[in-house]
């Protein structure tokens, strides 16, 4: 097949395109940097020496003999390249990357929020647009959040839909399925919740293909083909911002440093290891929905953790101590959060688990690239209520 990757410099967009291309997929992707440029706006680093573009891509190449194509593009800001490019290379899939993704980062300061939500919603919107232009008929594989759901209220998350029960116009008791109510916790999440709106409407509107994959805190660094030689080390992110809540625990406890659990560590989030990231991605791409199929929704996640207990195994590992900071989240304190996740399962998704792979990643990658951690970045500083002067406090 043919597949065009938005966001492939990415976290999860860079091991896709690798995997991908190494399952004989002719891989274009398409990146603005913008998450490389943050990194310099914010000072920090990922942990691991992530290499150039240019460089990454001429390794797979000399490596595997495999070409992957890339194009420096805005997809929020520059649609008629974008409608040209998909116009020129009618692709058989989209993979949808390319939204900022940090939830922190989204709640910084007022031309975060703006950013995320111009960011976010003009790039899903403007490759659906493509697609009706073009009438290139590409299924789109978008990355959607488990954060859209907003972990439970004491529900079984369904994948994407919740049949409820109504009454019609008769008065007559009848089931429905409706799309889950949107409960996001950041502004970048309420990005993620229009997307699912954008979705709807194309899908309903003009036929588009569409997959939306809920994807849990994914963990984890290399997969298979990231680990074939350091020039493609996938990068990971420790900082307050971008650092997600088990990759920085384990550089914590390979630095020394108490491991930050927000609150009483009662929140319970759903996971997944990168390397079921991109076999999910590429199983989702194998099983397109077909014409006239309203949107698919899969939740991709393989477990549930309460961070304390996330904190309390990686604690046991390594003997790091556990410091319970007060929360910068506006979240509830505990929840519980069961999921359904049948759908990749029964395509046949075998998942990686923490507790067989966290000693591996501690080593091969916390502990080796330790000597890069700036301490000074490793605390989440990024308020979801600001402070404020009680005359200045709205509603007050
Ligand atoms: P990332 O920030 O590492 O990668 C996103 C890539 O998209 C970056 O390379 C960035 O430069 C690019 N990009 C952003 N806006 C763009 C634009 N307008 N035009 C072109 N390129 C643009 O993030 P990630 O961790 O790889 O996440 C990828 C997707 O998966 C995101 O949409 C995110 O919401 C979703 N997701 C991530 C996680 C996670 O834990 N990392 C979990 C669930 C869902
Ligand atoms: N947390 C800590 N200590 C830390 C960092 C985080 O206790 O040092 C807590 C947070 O308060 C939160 C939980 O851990 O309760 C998860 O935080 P996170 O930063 O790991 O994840 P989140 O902000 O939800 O965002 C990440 C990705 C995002 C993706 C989301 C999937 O950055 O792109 O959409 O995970 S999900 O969480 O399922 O919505």
């Amino acid at each position: 097949m043919k597949v065009l990757i938005l966001g492939g410099d990415g976290f999860c967009g860079w091991p896709t395109a690798l995997h991908l291309s190494g399952q004989g997929h002719d891989v274009t992707l398409i990146d603005n940097l913008s998450r490389r440029n943050i990194d310099n706006e914010l000072g920090v680093a990922s942990l691991t020496p992530i290499s150039p573009i240019d460089v990454r891509l001429n390794a797979w190449k000399q490596i595997t003999g495999r070409t992957i194509a890339a194009l420096h593009m805005d997809v929020a800001r520059e649609y008629d390249r974008l409608e040209a490019t998909i116009d020129r290379l009618a692709p058989d899939a989209i993979v949808h990357f390319a939204e900022q993704r940090s939830a922190p980062y989204s709640m910084k300061h007022a031309r975060a929020k703006r950013y995320t939500v111009e960011n976010n919603l003009a790039a899903t919107q403007n490759v659906l647009c493509a697609l009706v232009e073009t009438g290139v008929d590409a299924h789109l594989v978008h990355l959607g959040t488990m954060g859209v759901y907003g972990y439970g209220g004491g529900l079984r998350i369904p994948e994407g839909y919740l049949t409820v029960e109504v009454d019609d116009s008769a008065g007559a008791r009848t089931q429905r399925e409706i799309m889950f109510p949107p409960d996001p916790g950041s502004i970048y999440h309420m990005t993620k919740t229009q997307d699912q709106l954008l979705f709807y409407f194309y899908n309903k509107n003009d036929g588009l293909r569409i997959t939306d994959l809920h994807q849990g805190v994914v963990w984890g660094t290399q997969t298979r083909e990231t680990r074939l030689d350091e020039r493609l080390i996938n990068r990971f992110d420790y900082d307050g911002d971008y650092g997600t809540v088990l990759n920085r625990f384990l550089m914590q406890a390979a630095v020394g440093h108490d491991l930050t659990v927000h609150g009483s560590g009662g929140q319970t989030r759903a996971f997944i290891h990168i390397q079921d990231t991109v076999r999910c991605i590429e199983m989702a791409i194998d099983n397109a929905p077909k014409r006239n199929e309203r949107v698919r929704i899969y939740n991709q996640m393989t477990e549930t953790w309460r961070v304390g207990e996330l904190a309390k195994l990686v604690s046991e590992l390594t003997g790091a101590a556990i410091c319970n900071m007060p929360n910068p989240r506006r979240e509830a304190a505990e929840n519980d959060l069961c999921v359904d996740n049948a759908c990749l399962l029964d395509l046949g998704l075998e998942p990686t688990t923490l507790r067989g792979s966290l000693l591996n990643e501690i080593i091969d990658i916390a502990q080796r690239y330790a000597d890069r951690c700036d301490d000074s970045r490793i605390v989440a500083t990024s308020q979801w209520v600001q402070p404020r002067e009680p005359s200045r406090q709205l509603g007050r």
